[in-house]
C-alpha cells in the first residue's frame, strides 16, 4: 500500500515537473514557441446562453494560458468571415468559431487550411462536405434536443384526443440549432396526426423577437395549446406577449424550450414554462483541451458531443440555486 502511494506521489511530481518545463510559466506553448494564440469568432450576444458561452471560453482560455483574440459577429456571417480572414492574416495558431449559419463557409475554411491554421468548430456545425476543412466539432446534438422536446409533449398529451395546436418559435434561420431542433421535434410528433404545428417562424433566438412573433401568433391563431421555442430567451419574450394578451403561460398555453439558462429555469420553477431541454454553453474547458491536442498533433475525435439533461418544473425548483448560468 505504502509502495503504491509513493509511486503515485512520484508520478504526480514527474507530471508537474514535465508540465512546468514543457510550457513555461504562462501556460500553453505554441508550436513555434511563445504563447498559443487563438482567434475566436463568436456569433453575437443574442441570448443568455451566448453570454454564458462567451464567459466560459474567455475564462477557460485564461486558465489554459491561451491568448484569446475575440470578436463578436453580431449574428452576421459576413462579420465572421471578416474576423476569420483577419485571424489568418495575423497568423494565429488556431481559429475557433461558432458558425451563425450552416452554409457558405468552404472558401474561408480553405483559406485557413492553405495557411496551415487549424480550425475547431464550437457549438454550431457547418454543412461543408469536405471534413478536412476543420479538425473537430464540439457541441450539442441539436436533433436529439428537438426529439426530447417532442417526447415530453407526446407523453404530456397522452390522454388528449387532440387536435393539439402548436406554434413554434424557430432560432436564427439557417443555423444548425434551428434546423436540427425543428427536425428532431417534427420527427417525434409527426407520428401522431393529432399534433398540428399551426404556425412556425423565426424569433432569431432573442427575447425581443420572441415577444414580437408571439404577439403576431396570438393575433392570427386564436387556439394555441402549446408553444415550442428553440431557446429560453424567445420563450421569455413570448411569456410577456401571452400575459399581455390576458392569457396564463403554462396553463392556457404550455411552453417547451431549450437551453436551461437561469432566467428560463426561474420561469420553469414558477410554472410559466412547462419543460426545458438542457443545452450546455460551458464549452470553454473542452475547447481549450482540444486546442492543445490539435496543436500537439494528437488525434482528436471528429465529433465531441456535450452531455445534457432535461428539466421538469419540480426538478427546476431543486436545482435553481446551483445553476452556474
Ligand atoms: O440554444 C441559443 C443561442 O447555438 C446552442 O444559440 C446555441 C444556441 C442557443 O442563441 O440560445
Amino acid at each position: 500500500m505504502l509502495k503504491k502511494i509513493s509511486a503515485l506521489v512520484l508520478a504526480g511530481v514527474t507530471a508537474v515537473a514535465l508540465t512546468s518545463c514543457g510550457k513555461g510559466e504562462s501556460g500553453a506553448a505554441a508550436p513555434g514557441g511563445g504563447k498559443t494564440i487563438m482567434g475566436f469568432s463568436q456569433v453575437g450576444a443574442e441570448s443568455g446562453w451566448r453570454t454564458a458561452n462567451t464567459k466560459s471560453v474567455q475564462e477557460a482560455a485564461k486558465a489554459a494560458g491561451i491568448e484569446l483574440k475575440f470578436s463578436d459577429a453580431q449574428q452576421k456571417q459576413e462579420n465572421q468571415i471578416k474576423a476569420i480572414r483577419s485571424y489568418i492574416q495575423q497568423k494565429v495558431d488556431v481559429i475557433a468559431f461558432s458558425p451563425v449559419v450552416e452554409s457558405g463557409w468552404d472558401t474561408v475554411l480553405k483559406e485557413a487550411k492553405n495557411a496551415n491554421i487549424p480550425v475547431i468548430l464550437t457549438d454550431r456545425a457547418v454543412d461543408s462536405t469536405d471534413k478536412t476543412l476543420y479538425k473537430t466539432f464540439l457541441g450539442s446534438d441539436f436533433v436529439e434536443e428537438g426529439r426530447k422536446a417532442g417526447k415530453w409533449l407526446t407523453e404530456e398529451s397522452k390522454s388528449e384526443a387532440g387536435p393539439v395546436n402548436i406554434v413554434e418559435l424557430q432560432g436564427t434561420t439557417g443555423s444548425a440549432p434551428a434546423n436540427d431542433r425543428k427536425a428532431g421535434f417534427a420527427e417525434v410528433i409527426g407520428s401522431d396526426p393529432k399534433f398540428k404545428v399551426v404556425a412556425s417562424q423565426t424569433g432569431d433566438f432573442t427575447r425581443a423577437k420572441g415577444k414580437e412573433v408571439m404577439e403576431a401568433f396570438l393575433k392570427s391563431t386564436p387556439d394555441i395549446d402549446v408553444l415550442y421555442a428553440h431557446n429560453d430567451d424567445m420563450a421569455l419574450g413570448a411569456i410577456e406577449a401571452i400575459e399581455g394578451a390576458g392569457k396564463v403561460p403554462g396553463k392556457d398555453i404550455k411552453i417547451i424550450s431549450v437551453d436551461a439558462v437561469k432566467d428560463g429555469m426561474q420561469a420553469l420553477a414558477d410554472g410559466k414554462i412547462s419543460y426545458i431541454v438542457e443545452c450546455s454553453p460551458l464549452l470553454g474547458p473542452q475547447l481549450m483541451d482540444l486546442t492543445k491536442k490539435v496543436l500537439a498533433k494528437e488525434e482528436v475525435p471528429a465529433r465531441v458531443v456535450t452531455e445534457e439533461t432535461t428539466f421538469t418544473q419540480e426538478q427546476a425548483k431543486k436545482v435553481l440555486a446551483s445553476r452556474q448560468y
